[in-house]
């Protein structure tokens, strides 16, 4: 903590430490963000302006009457505002909550409301579209600073504010001296029970940043470091926006969405030495192929690494071989903060495996018996990951539940909800959320396990698993398969498909039906939603209240 330190009585500022202190050690003029407009526009943002911008945005905050501890929620696009917009917010003490742009009015609403949003950084255009028509119903919201999204805004939507103004005619204002333990940021993730989890973190989170910055991705000044994530999702807040800057390194934020060819410009132009992604972005290129990926194969590339889903050992091997450099596996949650378990860094990794705990995590499996969980240490035994609830990043409360946040906690872990196993040298494997477990006879399917064996067929794109209730075994294993180029759907491939499965898998755990879709349903963050394929599978149209899936608690994988 000492080397974040710089403010009076051990105060900790997330915002502080990401930019003031740059400044203080005589970095101002190094680049801290290279903003890539969706128009081929581009903006090189120094340290030291970034320090300015943001102490500016806090002021203005501040003249709002922003106190301490209040939520202010930002929904935008990556454009420069928002970098500004989150470092402000820190620095006038307030608490940073993300929105996703693609949520439509009725789940901003819900989460501006339960969020007790008291200021809202917008732009014109989505408030017109997705707010206006709530901002009666939200009583808490008592500021709206909106960014032109063309420039100048023309005309000035009643209760609404132009944040650039307000910024122009500011003064820069120092960092509110926040406790470790104050609140930073919130984020909502998605539950089954229905309403979704706001997800607390304090300032000293960054600590968890700074040192997984370093750790994972090896980062020091001379890195430019690019986070692909959309700002609504936690892995933005966390490595698209803290870790980079905490670490002195030089942030790429791309306006666009994912574009292969584009992506690969990027690495290359911008030289980009560490680069965070998913698994669908991965698959995305692998369906491109591999010449495009060898015509930009001359890069800064150091690490690339990936989160979100489960990275399958095709898609680390091909990834490391197209862009010649490490393909890290990386796991963690809204509720860790930050990365917990990794493949790497160093060259003990091992590809479809998350990895192992890093130094400083006590991760352990756990099963329930008679109600109790207990640790496992078999080898290959599945269980419920726990985490001992130390690490620094660990979330400090779920937003006015505190039942359902201590639901989360035994004994001094925290459980995650995800099933994983350890094999014989400590890596552990994902096999599915504790909820998505098939249940089929005497067996226990994780779907991943099914979904991690199909992908190796060359003509499976993208594929996703779930439990189709069944009279007689409870429930079967039915697969969504989207294709490769070049592949026909129809009965002669799915009974391709089923017999590969069935050598692969045995006759059991190989799915009973195979349908083939266009695209899998995903979730903002990327993650196939497997409520909307069981919905599906069952003959429904569509899954319903699809923002939804369990919040962790222990004790949901009982032996029976
Ligand atoms: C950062 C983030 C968390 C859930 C998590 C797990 C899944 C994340 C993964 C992974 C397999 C990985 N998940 N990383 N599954 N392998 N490397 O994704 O946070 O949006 O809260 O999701 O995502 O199921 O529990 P969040």
């Amino acid at each position: 903590m000492a080397e974040l330190a710089g403010a009076p009585d051990g105060a900790l500022n997330i915002g502080s430490v990401c930019a003031d202190r740059h400044v203080r050690l005589g970095r101002g003029a190094a680049t801290a963000i290279s903003w890539l407009g969706r128009r081929q526009e581009r903006r090189d943002i120094t340290y030291g302006e970034l320090a300015e911008q943001s102490g500016r945005i806090a002021r203005v905050l501040a003249g709002q009457g922003l106190e301490p501890g209040e939520t202010v929620a930002v929904l935008l696009g990556r454009i420069p505002e928002l970098y500004g917009a989150a470092l402000g917010i820190w620095k006038a003490g307030g608490v940073y909550c993300p929105l996703f742009a693609a949520f439509g009015p009725g789940p901003i609403k819900a989460r501006l409301e339960l969020g007790k949003a008291a200021i809202l950084i917008t732009s014109d255009e989505l408030y017109a579209r997705k707010v206006a028509s709530s901002r009666a119903a939200l009583p808490h919201l008592r500021q709206v600073l909106l960014v032109g999204e063309d420039g100048a805004i023309a005309v000035l939507p009643q209760g609404c504010a132009d944040l650039r103004a307000l910024v122009a005619a500011a003064q820069p204002m120092e960092a509110v001296p926040t406790t470790p333990d104050a609140p930073a940021f919130l984020h909502f993730t998605s539950g089954t029970t229905g309403t979704p989890k706001g997800v607390l973190h304090p300032h000293r989170a960054v600590l968890a940043h700074l040192v997984t910055g370093r750790k994972v991705f090896g980062l020091t000044e001379a890195d430019v470091f690019w986070c692909t994530a959309d700002p609504g999702w936690v892995t933005s807040t966390s490595y698209g926006i803290i870790a980079p800057l905490v670490c002195g390194a030089a942030l790429v934020a791309d306006e666009a969405e994912l574009e292969p060819r584009r992506w690969y410009g990027i690495l290359h132009d911008e030289k980009v030495t560490a680069w965070y992604t998913t698994p669908t972005a991965i698959r995305t290129m692998m369906r491109y192929g591999a010449a495009l990926a060898r015509s930009y194969r001359e890069n800064s590339l150091r690490v690339a690494a990936s989160v979100g889903e489960p990275l399958n050992a095709e898609a680390v091997m091909w990834g490391q071989k197209a862009l010649g450099v490490p393909f890290l596996d990386t796991w963690w949650q809204t509720e860790t903060g930050a990365i917990t378990i990794a493949n790497g860094p160093g060259t003990d990794r091992r590809p479809g495996s998350m990895g192992r705990p890093l130094p400083g995590v006590e991760a352990v499996i756990m099963r329930c018996e008679a109600g109790t969980p207990k640790q496992v240490d078999g080898i290959d035994v599945v269980g419920e990951l726990a985490i001992r609830t130390c690490w620094p990043s660990m979330f400090s409360g779920a937003l006015g539940e505190e039942t359902r946040y201590g639901d989360c906690f035994r004994d001094g872990w925290y459980f995650t909800g995800d099933l994983v196993k350890r094999d014989k040298d400590g890596f552990i494997w994902f096999v599915g959320r504790a909820d998505d477990m098939i249940k089929c006879g005497g067996l226990q399917i994780g779907p991943f396990e099914v979904e991690g064996s199909l992908m190796d067929h060359p003509a499976v794109a993208e594929i996703g698993v779930v439990g189709k209730p069944d009279m007689l075994v409870r429930e079967v294993p039915v697969a969504f398969v989207s294709l490769n180029p070049g592949f026909e759907a129809g009965d002669a491939l799915r009974a391709e498909l089923i017999s590969y499965a069935r050598q692969e898998l045995g006759a059991g755990m190989a799915p009973r039906e195979i349908h083939f879709v266009e695209e899998l349903p995903k979730t903002n963050s990327g993650k196939i939603m497997r409520r909307v394929l069981k919905a599906k599978a069952m003959g429904e149209p569509d899954g319903g209240d699809i923002l939804s899936t369990l919040p962790p608690c222990p004790g949901r994988y009982d032996d029976e």
